[in-house]
């Protein structure tokens, strides 16, 4: 054990923080600095994560911990089969505490408000000093959103936007106003797939011995978790993950604009840029990646509304949901506006069920642990908001399945995008659509065993009647916003016997649907 004055500072790193230049390292002396990592029961246990998910995450940390041994520090990484692994965050920093003796620990806030709780304790648990340092891998702070947040009644990701390309600099010209003169190119971004499309694959990494070494350890002690571990090809470390983007801005941000929200059978990244995974670990810098979009799009590489749109998801999207996560915990995990109570369908873990479109997304979810965003938000989440799944059951489940799912970006995208179980805070009206959505903008339809252009009865696609179903249900809610408002007027034009026949055929398949078994998302 070092003597007082030579006890080092104690520098936990958790495993979405896998960057040398996170907040705790910056600046710091190697030799007066032990960098401490933890696999954890706890972590890989709270919810039972995807089986990719934990391999990704124990690969890309075993990776990391090695990548700064070569470069000169000090890792002490506990292994989850470790004698004596304590199986969570406090107890394993307190069994570092008698290692080491440090003089202080510094360590960088969590990503979750869960493990933020615990963290908190820490300064009162153990007898050194303990500095928790804002992570700013982030444009904006958490303090500086609830600043820009506390003036506003109604919050909008399109004038925080705004803000953030104002801050960056990003697509603005010399006077700074937004290159091209609009703000937003969502517009020309909802191209309808035409037939044929496909898009270059992306590359994916052949698991070396280390990450060999976490498959096996998962499908031993993580066997009954849901996913597929055949597929794993995730980046795992910086440069594979830099190799990752790479691909993306030769081969696909062209594309990415135009086909965002298109969907087709099988086809299961399209455009996207598969980032995401490697984003929220600390592998990649989002704002170095949209720089590398601004200069693609001077450098005539890609078009204004691809780059556009691309960024927008990024110092947009990314850090509005981030900023209104900490803003609305801890009562974000238990809001349910509109009062949904019934339990998850068994399909979303199996994907058994004749509705093509939810059958492939499911798919896609349990081969690569990943969805792309129009297939999380206007199909399964579409599905869960119009059939009243309950919030809490829906939440768990996103949470599990996705390999970027950390619950700041997860549950502010659920329970507030999907669900409108904020009642409004984050979107302005509720994303709910009928088969009318999913046919225009994917190939699904035409091979479903129901008919999209049939509304009530028999084979009807239940998207038709489970839409006018959730939107009868919530009229003293909904009516009275401007966006969709409007809709009822169809509504009351439809006449009582269709009404009758969507509340029909609704109640019917929703009085058909076989309830998840338990055991899934949480054991026991
Ligand atoms: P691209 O389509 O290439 O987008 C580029 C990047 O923008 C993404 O990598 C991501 O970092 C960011 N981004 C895009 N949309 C969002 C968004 N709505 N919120 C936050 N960041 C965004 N993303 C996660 O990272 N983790 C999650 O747990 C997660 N859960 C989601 C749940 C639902 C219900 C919905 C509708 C969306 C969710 N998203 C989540 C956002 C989005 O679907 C994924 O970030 C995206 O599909 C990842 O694939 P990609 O990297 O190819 O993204
Ligand atoms: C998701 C996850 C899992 C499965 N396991 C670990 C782990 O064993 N050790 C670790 O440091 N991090 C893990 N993580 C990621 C953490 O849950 C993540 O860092 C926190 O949620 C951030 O608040
Ligand atoms: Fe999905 Fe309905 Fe189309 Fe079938 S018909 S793929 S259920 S939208």
């Amino acid at each position: 054990m070092p003597e007082p004055q030579n006890a080092p500072v104690l520098v936990p790193i958790l495993g979405d923080q896998l960057t040398r230049t996170i907040a705790s390292l910056r600046g710091r002396a190697k030799d007066d600095t032990v960098i401490l990592m933890m696999e954890v029961w706890d972590e890989a246990t709270y919810v039972k994560h995807h089986k990719q998910k934990i391999v990704l995450i124990f690969a890309a940390m075993r990776h990391f911990a090695a990548e700064l041994r070569e470069a000169g520090w000090t890792v002490d990484y506990v292994k989850l089969t470790d004698e004596n692994n304590a199986g969570d965050f406090t107890g394993e920093v307190a069994r570092a505490i008698e290692r080491h003796n440090p003089r202080a620990i510094h360590v960088v806030e969590a990503g979750e408000w869960r493990v933020q709780q615990a963290i908190e304790e820490w300064p009162d648990k153990f007898a050194c000093e303990v500095e928790i340092l804002p992570d700013d891998r982030f444009v904006c702070s958490i303090a500086e959103f609830r600043e820009w947040a506390q003036d506003r009644d109604t919050l909008r990701m399109e004038f925080f936007y705004r803000e953030m390309r104002r801050k960056t600099g990003l697509l603005l010209d010399d006077d700074g106003k937004p290159e091209g003169g609009e703000w937003n190119y969502d517009s020309e971004n909802r191209k309808p797939p035409k037939e044929g499309l496909e898009a270059p694959p992306r590359p994916l990494f052949e698991p070396d011995d280390i990450t060999r070494e976490v498959i096996d350890l998962v499908e031993e002690r993580f066997g009954d978790h849901f996913g597929s571990l055949e597929t794993f090809g995730w980046p795992v470390t910086r440069d594979q993950a830099e190799e990752a983007a790479d691909a993306f801005f030769a081969e696909r941000i062209e594309c990415f604009g135009p086909y965002q929200d298109a969907m087709v059978h099988g086809q299961d990244d399209l455009f996207h840029s598969m980032l995401s995974t490697s984003i929220n670990l600390g592998l990649l810098d989002p704002l170095e990646l949209c720089r590398r979009a601004a200069q693609a799009y001077e450098d005539g590489k890609a078009p204004l509304n691809s780059v556009e749109g691309f960024i927008r998801q990024l110092i947009g999207w990314r850090e509005y949901v981030r900023g209104f996560y900490w803003l609305h915990m801890p009562h974000l995990q238990r809001a349910n506006a509109l009062n949904a109570q019934r339990a998850l369908p068994e399909f979303f873990w199996t994907g058994e069920t004749d509705m093509r479109c939810l059958a492939d997304c499911v798919r896609s979810t349990r081969d690569n642990a990943h969805a792309h965003h129009i297939q999380r938000l206007m199909v399964l989440g579409n599905f869960c908001l119009i059939a009243g799944i309950d919030p809490r059951e829906v939440q768990d489940w996103y949470l599990v399945v996705y390999a970027d799912a950390y619950e700041w970006v997860e549950l502010p995208n659920v329970a507030a995008m999907i669900l409108y179980a904020d009642d409004g805070k984050l979107a302005s009206k509720p994303y709910a659509a009928s088969g009318n959505y999913i046919n225009k903008m994917s190939d699904y339809c035409s091979g479903c065993a129901y008919s999209v252009s049939k509304k009530t009865g028999e084979g009807a696609c239940p998207f038709n009647s489970l839409y006018w179903h959730f939107m009868d249900r919530h009229r003293d809610k909904l009516e009275s916003n401007h966006r969709i408002g409007r809709i009822y007027s169809n509504w009351d034009r439809m006449g009582e016997d269709k009404q009758a026949a969507h509340h029909e055929t609704a109640e019917a398949f929703l009085n058909g649907l076989e309830p998840a078994a338990g055991g899934w998302a949480r054991s026991g």
